[in-house]
């Protein structure tokens, strides 16, 4: 029996709920709201839509139904308002998301969580130090929706369809985005023999503020039906352990140079969560746009432990976990505030290129 769990009934928690039961891709689908008549409402509703539509999947209610679940949705927090951008709701969401994996942490222990709460790469971040599980078990859900938003944005300019167009963004989700316009394709021709390089950006940049419009039209809330469709896509290759390569936001241990800190990567996800990550041969210049997100990301989960006050994070797990590097819970954040401060060093001296080999350095003193 499959159970994937939903936290947060609003409208990107309720429509994934919805699709996960429309796909079949759970025996039963939990979904959790600090407002619990509108998760009870949901989950009936969720039911009785399941049985209009001969769909013998059934929504159950409350923080009980997580018992067990094998993918955690973490979708709770506020949304963002028009002028906001997603990290004003650090401090906010930080608060939420940090509550809601103490719950998840006792109730599902072995699940796999995925993170929607903005701003997406800290508050994934933060949920993997809250849950204390390996960091393979903990990803975001931005690149796919993303992605789907460029590829959008391409096939509309060039009025195709959208399944024609393969298009791929990393980065983080925010200005520090990576779209990769030099591995997108449209009927299998490159997007750069297509467009010029200042028409591609253009799609680039609508992708970047993709979240952003919707909200100013919106004037209340985000999107929520590309945020869902673009979970089911993460939550399918993991149920049915597809072994897909998706862009997600993922903890990369020196992939990319990139070191301890979460940011979005194509990754092979399957039963357990990530199962590698793929380089899928990004040049020199896609790489540094990658570190740049990544360090902007890391020196924001640096500022968290302001935010939330007290330590969240468990011990930490058995390092064989994960079968990686030996690298504790605690030093997402202390490696993160070492980046930071030798980054600000460094770059007065111009010698940027130095960070990795005097951050590693300021980490073997450490220990
Ligand atoms: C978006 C918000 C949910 O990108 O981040 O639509």
């Amino acid at each position: 029996m499959t159970t994937v769990a939903v936290i947060g009934a609003g409208m990107v928690g309720s429509s994934t709920a919805m699709r996960i039961g429309e796909a079949r891709l759970a025996d039963r689908i939990a979904i959790v709201d600090v407002r619990e008549g509108v998760a009870q409402a949901m989950a009936l509703d969720i039911t009785q839509a399941l049985a209009a539509m001969g769909n013998d999947g059934r929504c159950v209610a409350g923080w009980n139904a997580v018992g067990g679940a094998d993918v955690v949705v973490l979708t709770a927090g506020l949304p963002r308002s028009p002028g906001q951008s997603r990290s004003d709701l650090l401090a906010t969401n930080g608060k939420i998301v940090v509550d809601c994996c103490r719950e998840i942490r006792r109730r599902a222990p072995d699940s796999v969580v995925i993170v929607v709460t903005n701003p997406l790469d800290e508050m994934t971040a933060l949920a993997q130090r809250a849950l204390g599980f390996p960091a393979t078990r903990v990803i975001g859900m931005a690149g796919t929706l993303d992605s789907a938003r460029f590829r959008a944005a391409i096939a509309a300019r060039l009025d195709v369809p959208a399944s024609k167009v393969e298009a791929l963004t990393l980065g983080s989700h925010g200005e520090t985005m990576v779209p990769v316009p030099r591995l997108s394709t449209v009927n299998g021709r490159r997007l750069t023999e297509l467009l010029s390089e200042a028409e591609i950006e253009q799609l680039a940049e609508r992708t970047r503020e993709g979240g952003a419009e919707i909200v100013r039209l919106l004037e209340r809330g985000s999107a929520w039906w590309a945020p869902s469709a673009a979970i089911v896509d993460l939550v399918r290759s993991i149920v049915r352990d597809e072994r897909r390569v998706l862009p997600v936001c993922a903890m990369c241990r020196g992939q990319f140079g990139v070191r301890n800190t979460y940011v979005g990567v194509p990754a092979r996800l399957g039963a357990g969560g990530v199962v590698e990550i793929v380089d899928p041969g990004l040049t020199a210049a896609e790489v540094a746009g990658l570190r740049a997100a990544a360090e902007q990301i890391a020196s924001r989960v640096a500022d968290l432990d302001a935010v939330i006050g007290e330590d969240p994070a468990p011990p930490p797990p058995p390092e064989v976990a994960e079968g990686q590097l030996k690298v504790g819970v605690r030093d997402l954040v202390y490696e993160s505030r070492i980046r930071v401060e030798a980054r600000r060093a460094l770059a007065r001296e111009g010698a940027l290129h130095r960070l990795d080999d005097v951050v590693a350095a300021a980490l073997r003193r450490a220990r």
